[in-house]
């Protein structure tokens, strides 16, 4: 990928980020992450379509509840809101070019200064796409997914699909409308719905069903409307359980499915799934996955980790071999992303106020990934691990137990066979062994 620049160089000093192997000590260099290395059939590149937030990444500026920006971005300068969307685009193909990034991902207000002025930012987003489009077209780089933010502005504070006023939700629409053409108009693969704010603070003042129904509906018409516009790609939906809101109605992976089951989105559905998200949920990232993979339903992953001590979306890169690894293996056995990719949902700390900064979290995430991806395939293929799984559901593999999973067993056979089997050997589930294999492989 052809490092694109601007007017104005954004990142001086750091060029283009080059794969120089394990044995390199180059901060500012790939270890493990060779886009063209091969593993599983697939190559790196194409396994993981590494995306680059558009909103962590350019309008992120580090402010937190207790203080205000400490990252003063010279992108963001400008007076006029085109000129200003025009340096932050200039900034992020830079960017992303020189780290490799095949794709990015926005949300309406990341790319444009949202106005309620509806057709005002209308125009906005429609001057963005047509700034952007060419940098796209000359770098190679492609738009994993787009969406729209419901929830910064006030009037969503009672969420946009599911708040009780009805205006509120046509502004909803609007936004969504304009960013689902913005999507299309880039050749976008996917679309992302994250209810940041569909949900309630207290049940005293919320009709739960009602707005539930509304949701649906949203969601239905939104996917007609781009379906009518030509658009192939998938829909997903990103669970999260609380924050902005006490109670999220998308909460975790298992409860969107059943929403998606319900309403009849099976199929033009899937999931984003979010680590810090899953950790939220009192998940590991793991289990979201294998969620989402045993319904057919593993889209897309929003990558980062949370922190282990305070709980709350605290969106840091990943860095943690061990968990990425069992994430991978989950990913891989289950046949890999269904149309998605690995965007990077994280921020460098308020704190890591160099520019370098931002380029060391993405190549440590970037490179643990790669690792990740390597020794869970080596697991996969030349250990016992797949084969110690089989091993413990050996009994449902013929005679009864194979009957009881046909259906041919009622409750009464059952009784019978207990008789006849006698007290089942105590077996061990060899937790500490397994955890020591996926290690074998890692150290
Ligand atoms: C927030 C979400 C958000 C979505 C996109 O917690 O992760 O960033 O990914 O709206
Ligand atoms: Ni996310
Ligand atoms: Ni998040």
């Amino acid at each position: 990928m052809a490092v694109l620049l601007g007017e104005k160089e954004y990142f001086p000093g750091i060029g283009e980020i080059k794969y120089e192997g394990p044995e390199s000590m180059n901060p500012l260099a790939f270890r493990w992450y060779d886009e063209n290395r091969v593993v599983a059939g697939k190559t790196l590149k194409e396994h993981f379509k590494f995306g680059m937030a558009y909103w962590h990444t350019l309008s992120g500026d580090g402010s937190d509840p207790f203080g205000s920006a400490t990252h003063l971005h010279p992108w963001d300068q400008a007076a006029d809101p085109i000129q200003r969307l025009k340096d932050k685009a200039d900034a992020a193909f830079e960017f992303l070019t020189k780290l490799g990034l095949p794709y990015f991902c926005f949300h309406d207000v990341d790319v444009a200064d949202y106005t309620p002025n509806v057709e005002e930012f209308e125009a906005r987003l429609q001057a963005w796409v047509d700034y952007v489009k060419p940098k796209m077209e000359q770098s190679g780089a492609k738009l994993l997914w787009g969406t729209a933010n419901l929830f910064s502005h006030v009037r969503y504070m009672n969420g946009a699909a599911t708040n009780p006023d009805f205006a509120v939700l046509a502004h909803g629409g609007a936004q969504v409308k304009a960013a689902i053409d913005a999507t299309i108009a880039l050749g976008g693969e996917n679309y992302v719905f994250w209810g940041g704010r569909e949900g309630y603070m207290t049940l005293l003042n919320t009709d739960m069903k009602r707005e539930q129904e509304h949701l649906a509906r949203f969601l239905h018409v939104a996917k007609d409307y781009a379906r009518s516009k030509g658009f192939k790609g998938t829909f997903f939906i990103e669970p999260k359980p609380m924050e902005p809101t006490k109670h999220q109605y998308d909460y975790d992976a298992a409860t969107v499915i059943g929403f998606l089951r319900q309403y009849g989105l099976m199929d033009d559905f899937k999931l984003n799934l979010e680590v810090n998200h899953a950790t939220l949920a009192g998940h590991t990232f793991a289990h979201e996955l294998q969620v989402a993979v045993d319904a057919g339903l593993l889209g897309s992953i929003d990558a980062n980790r949370g922190d282990y001590q305070n709980g709350w979306d605290t969106d840091q890169f990943p860095n943690d071999i061990y968990e990425l690894t069992e994430s991978l293996l989950v990913i891989l056995e289950g046949g890999g992303l269904q149309g998605g990719g690995v965007n990077f949902d994280a921020k460098r700390r308020r704190n890591s106020t160099d520019p370098a900064d931002l380029f060391y979290a993405h190549i440590g995430a970037m490179d643990v990934f790669a690792k990740a991806m390597i020794i869970a395939d080596q697991i996969l293929t030349s250990s016992e691990y797949k084969q110690i799984r089989a091993d413990r559901y050996a009994s449902f593999d013929s005679g009864k137990g194979k009957e009881f999973e046909n259906g041919t067993l009622g409750l009464a056979d059952l009784r019978d066979l207990a008789i006849e089997l006698g007290e089942p050997e105590v077996r061990s589930g060899r937790q500490e062994y397994l955890e020591n294999l996926i290690n074998r492989y890692i150290l």
